[in-house]
């Protein structure tokens, strides 16, 4: 259903169509913050859309008794791919509770116990990939790794399948597909009324059956292997009955959660990463209190395994993830809605239903920040920081029930690779790298390589 626009009472109006929303729409809208505030109306071919970034409205949004996630356009069209999984399922499908309930315990913070010694192996198929490269001089494509990296472990500990991505110079074809199954959602969102798309989006299909196809491989290969009830999150999708009802997800669902973990596990975290290590290749003194941290653990052990505990213990480095999570979000835009009519702010009138976006990278530049607001600093994140501001000056996982159900997946995994990666090398920005982030929905470093050098004793 598609409700009428937006009241613009009062906000600033920003009609784009003359430009069209370009390669980058969600850096077109910060820009559009920078000019005109935190609260905006960017209107596309007559169709309006809410963006905020103001901490104050933010806190409104999240108040569940008021709102609730808003699956918005964008998501409509992952759907077309991923349809009632859990991160693009409507609030009152049946599937969404019946997913949530059956699969949160396995990604709570404990539960990260049993996927570490995966995590850990597959951190050391980077390494053994960055000792190569390290070997020849040649530079390393960070984000392209970093996703090898990301997909390897998704798939290994959610569903016990190899994708084996070390193995090839190309990027895996479920990514290649993915890649270009978020672009069709992205570029959807830009369309021309009365334009004939019919070749892209039959090039889609291919796309979206491909994906489905691999999916439908690791499911078969997991029941065929006798094993469907194994401990981790295909086993439970399979076999587990919801705690309450006793109800299971059915097949159709199941193949949409793994296509929806596949990618929401993966995708994020790499660009996450990708940022972490541009920011420290960038600032040597935040990188030098990386390697305190890390020597503190683990002196010049010339291969530490790093132990489960050992995780938690690295404060810093984990501050850093949340200061390149401030400013490159990789997962930018959120939406909510109204529970019931209501003035957002006191004066931004909603009907029930009506989306709204949060813009976290504008978010993360408010002015609770302090100033310099460019600059990386970790140390906004030392625990006396985090308690002296709102918890909802930070969003990279988005709010409430319908928050990121794999942070602790994804920050576990992260912060090991992170300082494992620390402790080994010398990082350097040998093409003196001039940042510019790539839009696919989810944002990346685009075009970021780095030349390795071990680290002796001295450094
Ligand atoms: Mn994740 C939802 C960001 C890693 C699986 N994720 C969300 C949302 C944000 C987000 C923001 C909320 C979207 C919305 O409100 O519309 N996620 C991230 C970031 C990282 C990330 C920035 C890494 C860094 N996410 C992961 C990982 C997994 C995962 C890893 C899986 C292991 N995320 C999900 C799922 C949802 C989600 C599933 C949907 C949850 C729900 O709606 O119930």
């Amino acid at each position: 259903t598609q409700l009428p626009p937006p009241p613009t009472d009062g906000l600033p109006l920003i009609d784009i169509s003359a430009t069209g929303p370009g390669p980058a729409p969600l850096q077109q809208v910060m820009g559009l913050m920078r000019q005109h505030g935190p609260a905006l109306v960017r209107r596309l071919h007559g169709r309006d859309a809410l963006f905020v970034a103001d901490l104050g409205l933010v806190t409104e949004l999240a108040d569940e008794e008021r709102f609730a996630k808003h699956v918005g356009p964008a998501l409509q069209n992952v759907r077309e791919f991923a349809a009632d999984g859990l991160f693009t399922a409507y609030n009152d499908e049946p599937n969404w509770a019946r997913a949530h309930d059956i699969l949160m315990p396995a990604l709570a913070l404990g539960s990260m116990r049993t996927y570490h010694p995966v995590m850990y192996r597959v951190a050391r198929r980077v390494i053994d990939s960055w000792d190569r490269a390290a070997r020849d001089g040649s530079p390393v494509d960070v984000p392209g790794d970093m996703t090898r990296m990301t997909l390897d472990t998704i798939g290994l500990a959610g569903f016990g399948y190899d994708f084996g991505s070390f193995d090839s110079a190309e990027p895996h074809p479920f990514v290649e597909s993915m890649v270009r199954c978020l672009e069709w959602s992205m570029k959807r969102l830009a369309r021309v009324p009365g334009g004939d798309h019919a070749a892209v989006d039959a090039a889609f299909r291919t796309d979206a059956d491909h994906l489905a196809q691999v999916v439908d491989d690791v499911i078969t290969a997991r029941v065929r292997g006798g094993e469907a009830g194994a401990d981790d999150l295909l086993g439970l999708m399979l076999t587990a009955e919801h705690p309450r009802d006793g109800s299971r997800l059915d097949t159709a669902n199941i193949r949409n959660q793994v296509i929806t973990f596949l990618i929401a596990g993966h995708e994020t975290t790499s660009g996450a990463m990708s940022f972490a290590l541009y920011y420290l290749a960038k600032n040597p003194a935040a990188l030098d209190l990386v390697r305190r941290e890390v020597d503190g653990l683990w002196g010049d052990t010339a291969d530490p395994e790093p132990g489960f505990d050992d995780i938690g213990r690295l404060t810093y480095t984990r501050q850093v993830l949340n200061e390149a999570l401030r400013l490159w979000p990789t997962a930018a835009a959120f939406s909510r809605q109204a529970r019931e009519d209501t003035l957002l702010g006191g004066r931004i009138p909603l009907r029930a239903g009506q989306g709204v976006t949060v813009l976290a990278p504008m978010l993360h530049r408010q002015p609770v920040w302090g100033d310099n607001l460019e600059r990386f600093d970790p140390d906004r994140f030392t625990p006396e920081a985090e308690a002296a501001r709102s918890v909802h000056a930070f969003k990279p996982f988005g709010t409430g029930e319908r928050a990121c159900i794999g942070r602790q997946f994804a920050l576990h995994e992260a912060t090991m690779l992170l300082a494992m990666l620390v402790h080994r090398y010398r990082l350097r920005d040998h093409a003196d790298y001039r940042l510019t982030v790539k839009e696919t929905l989810t944002m990346k470093p685009d075009g970021f390589t780095l030349t390795l050098a071990p680290r002796t004793s001295a450094d």
